[in-house]
């Protein structure tokens, strides 16, 4: 059963996002991909806020480029954490993204990666931590990949 959601705002983001289920597949973690735009497809992003936890669903990763409001709104409909990843999609090279994502108003959080690649790494590291606190199996593999870091660094 998957345990991480991994959103992405457009068919065009999927590229961007690769980085992340690879992650998530070395670290041996469920997880399932939508695409959804926070304002071309409003009501199936309420809807996925509202059902994602009784699917199973732990953690969210939700990518997008431009104004990137998908992260906030899918935060906006669950109380699972958000992770967002601000894609260079646009003119603005993310920064316009990224600004979006991290700025989220007090009260509804939002994680906020780097932009682009090391962000869609980022965003699939930091759910393995998240789901560590209750997952021993996800634990051993992340540790596992922290030691061997360390080992590739001397
Ligand atoms: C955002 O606008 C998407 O996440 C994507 O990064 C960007 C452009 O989307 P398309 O116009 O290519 O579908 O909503």
């Amino acid at each position: 059963m998957p345990l991480v959601a991994v959103v992405m705002g457009s068919k065009s983001d999927a590229e961007a996002l690769k980085p992340t289920l690879d992650v998530l597949t070395q670290l041996g973690i469920d997880y399932e991909v939508s695409v959804i735009s926070a304002h071309r497809t409003p009501e199936k992003a309420r809807q996925f806020g509202l059902e994602a936890r009784g699917r199973g669903i732990e953690v969210i990763i939700a990518a997008a480029g431009g104004a990137a409001h998908l992260p906030g709104v899918l935060a906006s409909w669950t109380t699972l954490p958000v992770i967002g990843v601000p894609l260079a999609t646009s003119e603005l090279k993310g920064i316009d993204a990224l600004y979006s994502i991290v700025q989220m108003p007090a009260g509804i959080p939002v994680a906020s990666v780097a932009i682009g690649t090391t962000g869609a790494k980022n965003a699939a590291y930091l759910a393995a931590e998240i789901l560590s606190i209750k997952h021993d199996g996800i634990r051993k593999s992340y540790e596992k990949y922290r030691s061997d870091l360390q080992g590739a660094n001397q």
